[in-house]
């Protein structure tokens, strides 16, 4: 269904809004069914990265929507589409893709962070969205994502590379940062049901907390960037999963 103009006026405000049952129990049990598949598949031969935890487990998986077909449909989806389109203001390409596991009990934290804090390193403007779909119940307890409403007003903050707190380097604000900026109320949990969708602007903080449940909370995350806005030659490229060269308008 498309965005009234106070959901719009919520997006700006809040830099995020969460759109509950926009994919369908089937589509969801479609999504899932080929996820085994994803998490344990080849790398040389399918070409999804991988990262896993320390514990060995899969934490992401980049590049499903490219080569798995459910997960291609998805990222055209008419109502993820039409609201990213109309939020950029022009059409827009994948950036990425990636699944978040975040298996029970393994699955581990997401320091607080704004997308556009390392993004902005790729040689882009912050005109990009992304889009999280729920794949299963996120809860408080499996560590559903948290956000900071309205910090993407505060513009792109500094951030620094965290190497230890989890198996892979994190770029993240640092705690004099956070004490100065982040009040307890602004703090938003993402609770939800699979199908339930999120929206959120490349400069809202958000990070959420280790799994402690026995429910795993996976997530697809499809970050998408305005046509117009292809990265400008940096030093050091990222690789082609995270920072896509296919530069094709997604309909
Ligand atoms: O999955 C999460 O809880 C957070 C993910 C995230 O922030 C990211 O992938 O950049």
């Amino acid at each position: 269904m498309p965005w009234s103009d106070a959901e719009y006026a919520e997006f700006r405000k809040n830099g995020y809004r969460l759109v509950r049952g926009l994919l369908s129990p089937q589509e969801i049990a479609g999504l899932n069914a080929d996820v085994p598949a994803l998490l344990n598949g080849d790398e040389a031969a399918d070409r999804m990265h991988r990262e896993r935890e320390k514990s060995g487990a899969v934490r992401q998986v980049y590049g499903a929507d490219r080569y798995a077909p459910r997960y291609r449909a998805l990222a055209r989806h008419p109502e993820i589409l039409g609201p990213v389109r109309e939020l950029t203001g022009n059409d827009v390409y994948v950036w990425h893709s990636k699944i978040n596991v975040k298996d029970a009990f393994e699955g581990t934290v997401w320091l607080w962070h704004q997308d556009y804090g390392y993004w902005m390193w790729d040689g882009v403007e912050p005109k990009l969205i992304s889009v999280m779909v729920l794949l299963d119940r996120a809860t408080i307890n499996n560590g559903c994502l948290m956000v900071v409403a309205g910090s993407h007003t505060w513009g792109r903050q500094e951030h620094y590379a965290d190497t230890v707190t989890t198996s892979y380097k994190q770029w993240c604000l640092d705690v004099p940062t956070l004490k100065e900026r982040v009040r307890e109320d602004d703090i938003r949990h993402i609770t939800g049901e699979p199908g339930d969708v999120l929206f959120f602007d490349c400069n809202l903080v958000h990070g959420s907390g280790h799994n402690m449940s026995p429910l795993p909370r996976k997530t697809f995350i499809v970050a998408y960037n305005d046509l117009a806005n292809k990265p400008k030659p940096v030093e050091n490229p990222r690789p082609d999963w995270v920072v896509a060269r296919e530069f094709e308008a997604v309909r």
